[in-house]
């Protein structure tokens, strides 16, 4: 369990999960906090396969309202804070970095980040059941649109559901076998395969940081935990590795 700063000079390449807490202090709901998304809907009935074709217009419903919230809320510190690590870190040490988000907000894209890679989906996108194109989408899904491409009704929310393979692990797995840190921020490592990523990363040599608002069930995997809100915590985080 070393300190962190203690190593700060060998880290060059960097992999961020990031999941709901990123986005709790702009407003956006958690699945599992307290009055959380999962104590609204049970996963099963809007956040699986088999609920789209058991009540397609629940499931509807449950992400029109959710992708409506989310164009309403702001980044916050801690996502203007890694969008700023993203911007300057190659230049100060030549290492690379990514983000790799758990969230289907577009938050970390609006405050700046441009490595991050949604590995369960986007709100701001629809996908087409019938030619496979993904298109940019703001507004509903309940009416039952045409796809832009190729006009049938068959479009879904681009999100990933359980029992559904995330996206780009390929990637996913290449920046970890080349991290020499893994931080997790805001997840409380309940589903996998992200919560896994964290041994991956003990696995490949990589040292490992949580900064959570509380331990979350994977904390026991992490070199060092840092407990308190994003918005703090981040961006003290950032200026160690910028200022450092
Ligand atoms: C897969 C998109 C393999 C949807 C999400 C049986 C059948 C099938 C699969 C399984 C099965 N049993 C287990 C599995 C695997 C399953 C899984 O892990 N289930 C769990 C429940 C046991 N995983 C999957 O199904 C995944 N796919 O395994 O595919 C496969 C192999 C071959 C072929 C096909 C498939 C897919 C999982 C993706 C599901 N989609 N999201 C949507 O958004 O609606 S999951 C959803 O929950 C999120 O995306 C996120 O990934 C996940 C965890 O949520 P968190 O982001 O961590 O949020 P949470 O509320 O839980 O925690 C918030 C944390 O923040 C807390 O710790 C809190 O303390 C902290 N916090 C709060 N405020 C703050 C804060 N921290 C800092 N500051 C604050 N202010």
């Amino acid at each position: 369990m070393g300190d962190m700063t203690a190593r700060r000079n060998e880290i060059r390449n960097i992999v961020i999960l990031t999941g709901a807490g990123v986005s709790a202090e702009s407003g956006i709901d958690t699945f599992r906090d307290g009055g959380g998304l999962w104590e609204q809907h049970r996963v099963e009935d809007v956040a699986t396969p088999e609920a789209f074709v058991r009540d397609p217009e629940l499931v509807l419903r449950f992400y029109d309202m959710r992708r409506e919230a989310i164009q309403t809320k702001q980044p916050n510190a801690a996502h203007d804070a890694l969008a700023r690590l993203d911007r300057e870190w190659d230049a100060k040490t030549g290492g690379e970095l990514l983000i790799v988000t758990q969230n289907v907000d577009d938050l970390h894209e609006r405050a700046g980040a441009q490595r991050v890679l949604h590995m369960h989906g986007e709100h701001l996108n629809a996908w087409c059941t019938a030619c496979d194109i993904r298109s940019r989408w703001t507004g509903t899904l309940i009416d039952r649109p045409g796809c832009p491409q190729c006009g049938e009704k068959a479009l879904r929310p681009d999100v990933v559901w359980f029992g559904e393979m995330p996206y780009r692990m390929d990637e996913i797995f290449a920046a970890l076998r080349n991290a020499d840190l893994f931080v997790s921020i805001g997840t409380s490592g309940a589903v996998y395969p992200a919560a896994g990523f964290v041994q991956n990363a003990n696995d490949l040599g990589a040292r490992t940081l949580e900064l959570n608002l509380e331990r979350s069930q994977g904390s026991h995997w992490f070199d060092e935990t840092r407990l308190g809100p994003a918005g703090t915590i981040v961006p003290q985080w950032v200026d160690e590795m910028l200022e450092g």
